[in-house]
């Protein structure tokens, strides 16, 4: 199999295949995938990357697709990654997703592609990012980052994006779980959609209030309400976005560095697992676990004789 860094020109040159050979490449961890990575990497920092998270059932592929719309009209060119196997875009779901990403097949300033990671060096997150690298430096101006849920792998992939919107509905409890999965943290904005729910003001309502009373220096993310179905609230949730992707300008090579000190930890703590899992370290590990049974029960004489299984 030829190097997958083979395939840099043509992504570089923004062609299609190339670009989506690639994906597969940095999904799968295939061969040279790191290598065109970082042949990729001096080319990439143009691309906005908006990360989607929230719980199941939330409206996120319904937005993102509203948000294609709204950026298309704009002008700019959008990709979508749904790291997510059950998603419309992979087929998976709903009929009106489906017709209306079907509306977009031929428009070339539109790049949609779904991610199962299997395989990836890194994990999820690493492949999320190095799709976005691989999208970025193919010159589209917005990237999106469509999770599926909101466990902390999910966090983890919102967080390679520079602006992250969490969605939520006004189903009951929704904001405190939020605020237990530690969305709080990592939203820049959040948006309550099915805002034609009785409910929508009153957990906006509560958001604002949660935010408020979290304090902090960093200036508290935005709470706007939008109804993915019919459209509206959608130009205020753009001009949200757009008013965080602002304040980042501000410094976004310290913004870029940061993240790229977070990426590289990342790498060099999955290989450093890797290094250590042994197969005789596997199987020691394993005996070890056999014992929990037997008559020894002291957790760190039993670790550590999987640690010294050199
Ligand atoms: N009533 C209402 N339903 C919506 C709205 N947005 C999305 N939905 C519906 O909610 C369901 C889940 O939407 P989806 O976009 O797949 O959610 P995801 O799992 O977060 O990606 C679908 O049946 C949508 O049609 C909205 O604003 N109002
Ligand atoms: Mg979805």
């Amino acid at each position: 199999m030829p190097s997958a860094a083979a395939l840099a020109p043509g992504v570089l040159a923004a062609q299609r295949r190339a670009i989506a050979r690639a994906l597969t490449a940095v999904e799968n961890g295939l061969p040279g995938a790191a290598d065109l990575v970082d042949a990729l990497y001096p080319s990439t920092g143009r691309a906005w990357r908006i990360g989607i998270t929230g719980p199941p059932g939330a409206g996120k592929s319904t937005l993102t697709n509203r948000l294609v719309g709204a950026f298309r009209e704009a002008g700019k060119t959008v990709a979508v990654v749904a790291v997510d196997p059950s998603s419309p875009f992979t087929g998976g779901a709903i009929l009106g997703d489906r017709v209306r990403l079907a509306d977009r097949v031929d428009d070339d300033g539109v790049f949609v592609r779904s991610l199962a990671a299997r395989g990836a060096l890194g994990g999820l997150a690493e492949a999320a990012e190095a799709a976005c690298d691989v999208l970025d430096a193919a010159g589209f101006d917005v990237v999106l980052l469509e999770t599926v849920g909101v466990g902390q792998g999910e966090i983890d992939v919102a967080e390679a994006a520079d602006t992250v919107l969490v969605v939520l509905v006004p189903a009951s409890g929704d904001a405190v779980q939020a605020m237990k999965a530690g969305l709080m943290e990592v939203a820049d904005v959040f948006c309550v959609n099915k805002a034609d729910h009785p409910e929508a003001s009153a957990i906006v309502r509560a958001l604002r209030q949660m935010l408020h009373l979290r304090g902090g220096d960093a200036p508290a993310p935005v709470v706007v309400k939008t109804s993915a179905l019919n459209g509206d609230g959608v130009a205020g949730l753009v001009d949200a976005l757009g008013a965080h992707r602002q304040r980042l300008a501000a410094d976004w090579e310290g913004t870029r560095a940061e993240r790229l000190r977070r990426r590289v930890r990342r790498l060099v703590e999955a290989a450093w697992r890797r290094a250590f899992w042994t197969s005789e370290r596997r199987e020691g590990l394993t005996r070890a676990l056999e014992e929990v049974d037997g008559e020894e029960r002291a957790p760190h004489a039993l670790a550590a004789r999987v640690l010294g299984a050199e």
